[in-house]
């Protein structure tokens, strides 16, 4: 197990980066929400070489240092050329096996579930969190589908032990009842990365989530 994977049950909030949506760029944001207190990084990065996402990869690492999670999405090459913490990988990506005979088992691997099913499929296959998904109605991943609604956080959290991380539409405005919901993290990309103050806006919405929890 890597020390890194035990920050995972302590995690509150994800950032998931988007340079198509980022107003100051991939590495600012991540700069800003590791100072911020962000505790886990996802690296999806879908517009440009394998090459760039590497050198991209290995600063955006160098930038979570000890204290942050790294993980890349989907491209479990660019984790291994980088040695980063893990891969986030969604149902039709690399399936679950293949990727941890890649990764070994020492590396984290979330996957992307949309129901009680997908989520105890994921944890019977090992991997070490689930993405709980889509939350709410989102325009930033266009093949998301419907919102499932907070709601269906419950049943998903009674049936596994790994952490949930709830994932699509989430903002400041929203997060409390995805917390009360029964998520143990939130992810935000848009309402953070559209954000002219990312930083900010992370620790915000790091104080709110706590807040919640401590109200619960
Ligand atoms: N995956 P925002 S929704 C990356 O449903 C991603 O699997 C989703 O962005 C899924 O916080 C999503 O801006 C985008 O809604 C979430």
């Amino acid at each position: 197990m890597t020390d890194k994977r035990v920050l995972l049950d302590e995690i509150d909030f994800y950032l998931v980066t988007d340079s198509g949506l980022s107003k100051k760029g991939t590495l600012s944001d991540v700069e800003k929400a590791v100072a911020a207190g962000c505790r886990i990084i996802q690296y999806r990065e879908k517009s440009i070489s394998t090459k760039d996402m590497i050198l991209e990869a290995e600063q955006i690492k160098a930038l979570c240092g000890s204290e942050s999670i790294f993980l890349v999405n989907d491209r479990v090459d660019v984790a291994l050329a980088v040695d980063a913490d893990g891969v986030h990988i969604g149902q039709d990506d690399m399936p679950m096996d293949a990727a941890r005979d890649l990764l070994g088992p020492d590396k984290i691997i979330g996957l992307t579930v949309h129901n009680v099913e997908e989520a105890l499929e994921a944890e019977r296959m090992g991997a070490d969190y689930v993405g709980l998904s889509p939350i709410f109605n989102t325009s930033t991943k266009k093949d998301a589908g419907d919102g499932i609604g907070p709601e269906s956080i419950r049943p998903v959290k009674d049936a596994i032990k790994i952490p949930i991380v709830a994932i699509g539409g989430i903002n400041k405005k929203n997060s409390e009842s995805v917390i009360i919901g029964g998520a143990d993290s939130l992810v935000a990309i848009s309402a953070i990365v559209c954000s002219d103050d990312v930083e900010k806006e992370t620790r915000e919405f790091i104080d709110l989530i706590q807040r919640t929890r401590s109200q619960i």
